[in-house]
């Protein structure tokens, strides 16, 4: 455990942010794979996965984890939804229904796992986390690269039908490519650049893109049930975990608010219902008391931390 003063990595108030004010991301620093004959072999319960309800990316992970039917080959744990100062809690530091405490440690934070992996780690201390119980490190924390890794490397492990279960075909991998190009920086990041900005221009500019982005996959999905292709690939998994909190959150809390899904963007709005109505993964993935409370705890932007009783219902039935 690290006795240096690691605020500055843990504390979403101390969240580094550009001269004019404009919020950019930092790219995730473990980036290792699993694959057979590597560094990480694929093997039942080697792994582990830690992951916050109320994180989008995180929220990946689990919904990939579960379309793959890999429940029992990577075992998931759920941390308080509330970031401290401190960084993600445990459930034994800041209990909530539905979080965890660290089974393989008893870890207050996920920063205790990072300095784990690496006692002289200086990045923040993001979820989702893929641990390697082996070598007691993090493989990954990185949720595009980690979904890829769940689409693929247990493969030989699984039943026939979850092995064929292929969220990045090859050949739509072009497509799903460019798809993915465009919503990431526009909604994915968006919302957290228009959120996070402290300046006006930086967030003038970042809910713009945010609503072109949302009027261009209306466009998209005008009669289709998915993305790319006409089945589901992971540029719909990437888009819709954003796109299932934004009424609840970004819409309020992140001031994304020219309109919201369910009332100016139906062709998004009916494809993201259809996914959380009929297909498991999306909607045991998505647990909206945690993503309301996580968001506004977020003092930085919400002080009273008062959690806002709407929209209601969190989503329409089908
Ligand atoms: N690039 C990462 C981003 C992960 C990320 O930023 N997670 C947020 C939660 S939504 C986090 O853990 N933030 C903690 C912090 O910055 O202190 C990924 O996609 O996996």
């Amino acid at each position: 455990m690290a006795t240096r003063d690691v605020s500055a990595q843990s504390d979403l108030s101390k969240l580094k942010r550009e001269a004019d004010g404009s919020f950019k991301r930092p790219a995730s620093s473990f980036r290792d794979v699993i694959e057979r004959g590597g560094k990480y072999e694929p093997e039942s319960d080697r792994y582990h996965l830690y992951v916050a309800y109320s994180c989008p990316w995180a929220t990946r992970a689990l919904i990939v984890r579960k379309l793959k039917g890999l429940e029992d080959i990577i075992p998931v744990t759920i941390v308080s939804p509330r970031l401290g100062p401190q960084g993600w809690p445990f459930a034994s530091v800041d209990p909530f229904p539905g979080a965890e405490d660290d089974p393989l440690y008893g870890s207050k934070h996920i920063k205790d796992l990072y300095f784990k992996a690496d006692p002289d780690y200086s990045g923040r201390f993001t979820v989702p986390v893929l641990w390697d119980k082996k070598d007691e490190t993090i493989v990954n924390n990185e949720s595009s690269e980690i979904i890829r890794i769940f689409n693929s490397a247990f493969n030989h492990l699984l039943p026939a039908e979850k092995a064929a279960v292929d969220l990045y075909p090859e050949d739509l991998r072009g497509e799903i490519d460019a798809v993915n190009d465009w919503i990431y920086p526009s909604i994915n990041n968006g919302v957290y650049r228009a959120g996070f900005a402290t300046k006006q221009d930086a967030y003038d500019t970042a809910v713009r893109g945010v609503f072109e982005g949302l009027d261009r996959v209306e466009k998209l999905l005008d009669d289709k049930d998915y993305l790319v292709g006409g089945r589901l690939t992971e540029a719909d998994v990437r888009l819709w975990v954003t796109i299932i909190r934004f009424d609840v959150a970004y819409h309020g809390h992140f001031k994304c608010n020219f309109r919201t899904i369910r009332d100016g963007y139906p062709a998004i709005d009916l494809w993201a219902r259809k996914l959380y109505w009929n297909v498991d993964a999306f909607k045991s993935s998505t647990k909206f008391d945690h993503i309301k409370a996580g968001y506004y705890s977020q003092v930085t932007i919400n002080p009273t931390k008062i959690i806002p009783a709407g929209p209601i219902p969190d989503i329409r039935s089908l």
